[in-house]
Order: C-alpha cells, then structure tokens, then sequence
C-alpha cells in the first residue's frame, strides 16, 4: 500500500516553514560612529514607512511600496519591556518644530518595534494568510560613542596603552592630553594604588577626550563610556587610563596603580563592553553602517587620517565569519550589510558618485571581509532628511548647481560647497577643501512624506527580500 507518511511530513514542513515566514521578523542593526547620522535615519525610516500606506510615498525604489503591495506600518510595543522607546516623537516633533531642528545627540539605549503588512506575491503565502502578510522590524538605537568599545576588546591593557601613545605622537593630541600626562610624570610601574590619585587622572583623561573631540574632531575616543558614561557615572569601573609612564618590569605588584588600572580595564571590557553586545546586538539580521565622511573633509588632513583608523579599527571588530570570537560571542546571523555615506544633501548631486567612492575606499577591508564569509554588501549615499535643495544658475555663462538651505543659525544659504576628492583626499585637494556646510532641516507642511535622498534604495536593500 502507498505509504503517505513521507508526503504528510513534507506538509508539515511546508506549512511550519510558511507559518514562519507570515509572521516574521527582521533585527536591523543601525550603526556608526558619534553624529554620523543614526538618530536622523532611524526617525526617518519611521517616518516614511508610516507615511508610505497612508500618503503618496515618496518611496519609488522600494519595490513593495512602488508596486502598491505594502498596506502600511505602524509602532508596535516592543518585546524588551526594560529598554527605554526610540524618542520617535520627540524626533519628529523637532524635526517639525518651528523652527526645524534636528532629534538630540543619543545619551543612551533605545528599542524601536515597527510591524509591517503587505500582499505578498508568493502564492504559498497568499493561500495560507490570506491576503495580508506582516513583517515585524527591530531597531536598537544607541550613542554611537559606545561603538568605539568594541575593539578594546581584542586588546590587553598593554596593547591599548601602546595605541595611545602612538596617538599622542600627534602634537596637537599631546597638547590637549598634556594635562593629564603631567598629572601622572611621578608614576612609574611599582607605584601604588592611591583612589584619589585614580579619580583625578581619570577625570584628566576625561578632559582630555572630550577636548579631542569637541576641538579637534577626533572620532578615535576610546574608551566610550568615559565621555558618555550612562548609569556608569562615577563608578569605579571608569576609573582608569592608559598607562603611558615606566610599565611594570614583569608582573605588576598585587597593590600597584598599573594593576588596578589593568584590571579596571579588564572589567570594563567584560562586564560594560561585552555585555552590552551580547544583551544588545546579538542575532542580527541586517547591518547599515552610516558613515560621515563630509566633515573630515572639511576639517583637515589629521580629521580624515583619525576617520579613517577609526573605521579601519571598528570594521576590524566586525567580525562576521563562523570561527572567530565575534560570532562566538554575539551568534550574529548577518546576511545583508548596508554601508552609506550620510547627508548626501550637504553636495551638489554630480558629486554624489564621488562621495561614493569616498565611502567605498574607508570601508575597503570591511567590505571585502564581508563578501568573503557570503553576506550581501553594497554601498550608498543617502540623506535620511533632505536639508539642502539644489539649485541649478548661470555663473559666469555657465550652469553651475548649488545647495540652498538654511543654516543652523538661521541664515539663509546658497553656495557651492566644491569638488570631493576621490579617493584619499591628497595635498592638492587640502589646497582647496569642501566648503562646511550645516543645514537646519527644511519646514515640513505635513502635507506628504519630508524629502529625503535615497532611503527607499536603503529599504530595498535592508528589507526588500522580506517582503515579496
Ligand atoms: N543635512 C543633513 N544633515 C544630517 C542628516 N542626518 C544627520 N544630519 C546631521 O548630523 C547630525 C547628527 O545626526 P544624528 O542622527 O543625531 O547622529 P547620531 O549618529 O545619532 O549621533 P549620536 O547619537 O551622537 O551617536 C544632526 O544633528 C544633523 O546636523 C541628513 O540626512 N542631512
Ligand atoms: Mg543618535
């Protein structure tokens, strides 16, 4: 007699496997360094996708929403009761606030949940939920301050204190950290712990970052909770530095300074660091690192060496393949890794190629590391909102495009910011650099979705494959 077990199994599957797939779910990772725009995406992203079922989308490289398939979507409580709300509203209340303004720099965690429905194409999935299929989308969102915590963690004590000497050889990071370094001239390897000796030089250190950054636009600032410490404020664990005077000979002294300060380290990286990825990033699905690459440019060739080593570092600490400790630790499953330059508005559209390559070359490694373990990777500009409006007039006989917006203090602005180098800006470029360029974003009437560049490519490439 014909056995029907094998065929009734093969349902089973099927149906599971169709059950999953109604109902499922996508953990997008938005990453990138501090003000490379997360906030701006992430509150964008928000925007258009609940605008796009309800209004003329203004989404058109989308395929579910060009096509008419996507219904809508909405914010939906999320699954970690404990985790602050993405400040979704507050986000957009300044983003249409009068006058615009942008959503404030991230102090800390945030979870966001949105459901997504849509008619599917797939005529499995059509027979079996009928004629809506929902897709529910995950998004942390975090300072970006904290990203740089990462590659401590392949790093001894010894190692990390050796990078920030090198660092230091830069005479303009000696200046500001010269503070700090005088604080600790006395100290030397066999030096004993003294608490109050700790706190002042962390605190000098402190200073130091943060003076590196706001002066000098540095974005190697590490380690990241010292400058946004969270719940951490005070607590011992942040109480370290590099170690820049006379090491230890051989093992430090059980009471000395350098072995505190070394185990402090050790703790930060297990507990704040380490744990803050396993709670926060493992099993991802998808990954878009947002890159600023247009100030640096703006600010000098140190600006853009410290952009590049910093990426360099973090793309490193990326790891994505099977065997080594990022996947062990954190199981992330990433199979798409979007990486995009940011505020693409800030430059006149035929620079738009340019600035692209700009992206392609800072994240080379990364990208290559990538494809080599099978994820999907490709690369974009993008303005999450579109500040600056181009503008086509006649310069000395000639068309000549230019950005018009407003300033962030209020002045109006039209100018044409220059040329991007390709590739790594050389001597003749720093001769006549980018002009800086810091839009207010534009009023938004409410009529229709605010203006953005290329989102809809980014949501192609994040989700589109989700949703057929
Ligand atoms: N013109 C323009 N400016 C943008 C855009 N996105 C971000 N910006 C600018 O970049 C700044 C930083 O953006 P955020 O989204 O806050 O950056 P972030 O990565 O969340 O920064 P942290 O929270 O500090 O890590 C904003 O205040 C804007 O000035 C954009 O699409 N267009
Ligand atoms: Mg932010």
């Amino acid at each position: 007699m014909f056995d029907r077990r094998p065929l009734q199994a093969l349902q089973h599957q099927l149906s599971t496997l169709a059950e999953r797939s109604l109902d499922r779910h996508v953990r997008l990772a938005v990453t990138g360094l501090s003000r490379s725009g997360k906030t701006a995406f992430i509150t964008a992203l928000v925007h258009q996708l609940e605008q796009a079922g309800l209004q003329q989308a203004r989404l058109p490289l989308w395929q579910v929403c060009a096509s008419g398939r996507l219904l809508g979507a909405r914010r939906v409580p999320q699954q970690h009761h404990h985790i602050p709300s993405f400040g979704y509203e507050a986000g957009l209340a300044a983003l249409s606030g009068e006058p615009p303004a942008w959503p404030a720099p991230t102090r800390g965690l945030s979870e966001l949940r949105l459901e997504l429905r849509y008619h599917s194409r797939h005529p499995l999935w059509r027979h079996l939920g009928g004629d809506t299929s929902r897709l529910f989308v995950e998004i942390v969102d975090y300072p970006g301050e904290w990203l740089l915590d990462l590659p401590l963690l392949q790093q001894s004590y010894a190692q990390w204190s050796q990078q920030v000497r090198k660092q230091l050889a830069a005479p303009e990071l000696a200046a500001l950290a010269a503070p700090w370094l005088q604080l600790g001239s006395a100290l030397n390897g066999t030096s004993r712990y003294d608490e109050a000796l700790a706190a002042r030089l962390a605190q000098a250190y402190t200073d130091y970052l943060h003076a590196a950054k706001a002066q000098l636009g540095r974005q190697l600032i590490q380690p990241g909770r010292f400058v946004l410490p969270g719940e951490y404020a005070g607590a011992p664990v942040l109480q370290f530095t590099p170690w820049l005077w006379p090491a230890p000979e051989g093992a430090p002294g059980r009471e000395s300074l350098y072995a505190m300060f070394e185990q402090r380290f050790e703790h930060y990286k297990r507990h704040l660091v380490a744990g803050f990825y396993h709670d926060h990033f493992a099993s991802f699905d998808r990954q878009v690192v947002l890159v600023d690459c247009l100030q640096p440019l703006q600010q000098g060739p140190a600006a853009w060496d410290d952009l590049a080593q910093t990426l360099g570092l973090l793309l490193q600490s990326f790891q994505y393949g099977q065997s080594n400790w990022w996947r062990r630790l954190f199981a992330p499953r990433i199979d798409r890794l979007l990486f995009a330059a940011s505020k693409a508005d800030h430059v006149t559209p035929d620079q738009h190629g340019a600035l692209q390559a700009l992206l392609e070359s800072l994240t080379q490694g990364g990208r290559a590391h990538a494809r080599f373990e099978g994820i999907q990777v490709a690369s974009q500009v993008l303005a999450s909102v579109r500040a600056g409006q181009f503008h086509t007039l006649t310069h000395q006989g000639k068309p000549l495009t230019v950005i018009e917006g407003t300033g962030l203090d209020g002045t109006p602005v039209a100018l044409f910011p220059g040329d991007l180098p390709i590739g790594r800006p050389d001597a003749a470029y720093w001769q006549a650099p980018i002009q800086p360029l810091a839009l207010r974003p534009r009023p938004w009437d409410q009529t229709g979705p605010m203006a953005h560049l290329r989102l809809d490519q980014a949501l192609e490439f994040l989700l589109g494959d989700k949703l057929r």
